[in-house]
């Protein structure tokens, strides 16, 4: 029998150990789906602190519940390791490690490289490896298959190499790992056949496609595709301010056309690990074949551009008081970089809180999901959403619109709220001043 049977028989019997490598918001939703599916998961991770967490069955991870964790990990289902000799026992490894980008905004291939350095130290024939994490079209290729071959591996008969985006968006209440289609790209059509296999016994719907390349730049695809749309719609939130008119209004109107729109909205930018990153690494393998992405490069250049835009709006508001942004008392609410969710990477709040710094503001900020954050060296920690504070302030910047905020409260307690999330749709101020991101003052 040959390795491809033999592993093939192993998925289906699920005799076959699991590795996860990566366990962050990829990498513990899926190793949990594997445990639940009946397989032995040996998580790794580098974070001793992490492994122990997981071990006592403690997620750090939103989407994982404590009780989902601690049944598979007191079912001996699941545990989770720092100790990469472990790598020998798994049959399948699936890597979901970080690829962020460094101050060039280029790709940062750090973590990927050294788990495939790690898993090809340890690879054996029979075994399955795929590779998770978003990455420039090609990577798979170029940069896993050497490392493994290098260790006397045949790719397609020894072991099988394939990329599988993730698709995980953190806090979606319908969408979560179980339930959303997996695509999946091998190097030859075993390695196809063979990952497709692995996650089609723990996941809802699989999406074979015909290469690495294929699955590689689906991912860049839905994630440049978003990039571009808020970057429009961001883009129409200064065209409606110079023509006086509430983008808002228009967003919600052509978001009733049953067909051939899809609904972006504007905001203070775009955070997070994903969006603001990934167009990026299309970007740079397509400088390398001397092609410039002309709308990866714009879209980022609006995008970020916002949080100048909402600073700006800050000071006419505070200049149409007779105060300067100087001096100023103004109160950032919600910093997360999206609603409902406690994660600051990337967020378009740092930006905002810089600005106004520079410009002399003494800022605070108050987010429901986030107590505190470390920025150049600085320890931010969230303040009381007070009456007095609310008073107290010189304005309001309404940042991430947390659905738990009593925004009617936010408006007839603070003087000036600038709402740049259209947290305020519909409410009026008994007291004060509401300055939408675009469209003149109320
Ligand atoms: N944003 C806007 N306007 C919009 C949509 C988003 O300003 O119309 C901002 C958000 O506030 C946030 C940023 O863009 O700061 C990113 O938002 P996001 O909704 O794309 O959230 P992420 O980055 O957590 O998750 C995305 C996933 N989101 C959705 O599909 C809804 C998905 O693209 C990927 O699964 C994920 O990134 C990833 O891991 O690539």
């Amino acid at each position: 029998m040959d390795n491809k049977q033999r592993l093939l028989d192993k998925i289906a019997d699920r005799s076959a150990v699991i590795g996860v490598v990566g366990l962050g918001y990829v990498g513990l939703p899926l190793a949990v789906e594997f445990a639940r599916a009946g397989f032995k998961v040996i998580g790794f991770d580098v974070s001793k602190r992490v492994t122990d967490l997981l071990n006592s069955g403690k997620s750090h991870i939103l989407d994982v519940a404590d009780a989902d964790l601690a049944e598979v990990v007191g079912k001996g289902m699941f545990e989770a390791t720092t100790n990469p000799v472990r790598i020998k026992e798994m049959d399948c490894v699936s890597i979901a490690v970080p690829t962020p980008l460094v101050k060039t905004r280029d790709p940062d291939m750090s973590f990927v490289v050294a788990a495939t350095a790690t898993i090809s130290e340890y690879a054996h024939p029979g075994m399955l490896v795929v590779l998770e994490s978003t990455t420039y079209p090609g990577t798979t290729r170029e940069l896993m298959q050497p490392k493994l071959e290098a260790a006397g591996l045949k790719i397609g008969s020894d072991v099988f190499l394939a990329f599988s985006p993730e698709r995980v968006d953190p806090g979606n209440p319908v969408w979560h790992t179980k339930n959303t289609p997996k695509v999946v790209g091998g190097i030859t059509a075993a390695c196809t056949e063979v990952a497709a296999a692995l996650y089609q016994s723990c996941l809802d719907t699989i999406v074979p496609v015909s290469s690495t390349e294929t699955a590689e730049l689906v991912k860049l695809l839905e994630n440049t595709f978003r990039s571009v749309n808020i970057g429009l719609a961001n883009e129409m939130a200064i065209v409606c301010e110079k023509l006086g008119v509430d983008v808002w209004e228009v967003i919600d109107a052509a978001a009733t056309k049953p067909f051939g729109f899809m609904k972006f909205t504007p905001g203070p930018g775009i955070g997070g690990h994903c969006i603001p990153l990934d167009p990026h690494y299309l970007a740079w393998k397509m400088r390398t074949l001397n092609y410039k992405t002309r709308f990866i490069d714009l879209a980022s250049e609006i995008n970020s551009q916002m949080p100048a835009l909402v600073v700006e709006k800050v000071a006419q508001a505070l200049n149409h008081e007779h105060k300067s942004v100087n001096g100023s008392n103004v109160l950032v609410l919600g910093v997360a970089y999206k609603k409902n969710i406690d994660d600051m990477r990337e967020s378009p709040a740092l930006d905002v809180i810089k600005l106004l710094e520079e410009r002399g503001a003494k800022v605070s900020f108050h987010d429901p999901h986030v107590a505190s954050f470390r920025e150049d060296g600085h320890t931010f920690t969230s303040v009381e959403l007070s009456d007095d504070a609310l008073k107290g302030s010189d304005a309001v910047v309404i940042v991430t619109d947390h659905d738990s905020v009593n925004y009617q409260r936010v408006v007839d307690l603070a003087p000036v709220v600038v709402d740049a999330r259209n947290a305020t749709k519909g409410l009026n101020s008994k007291n004060g001043r509401i300055v939408p991101l675009s469209a003149n003052a109320a």
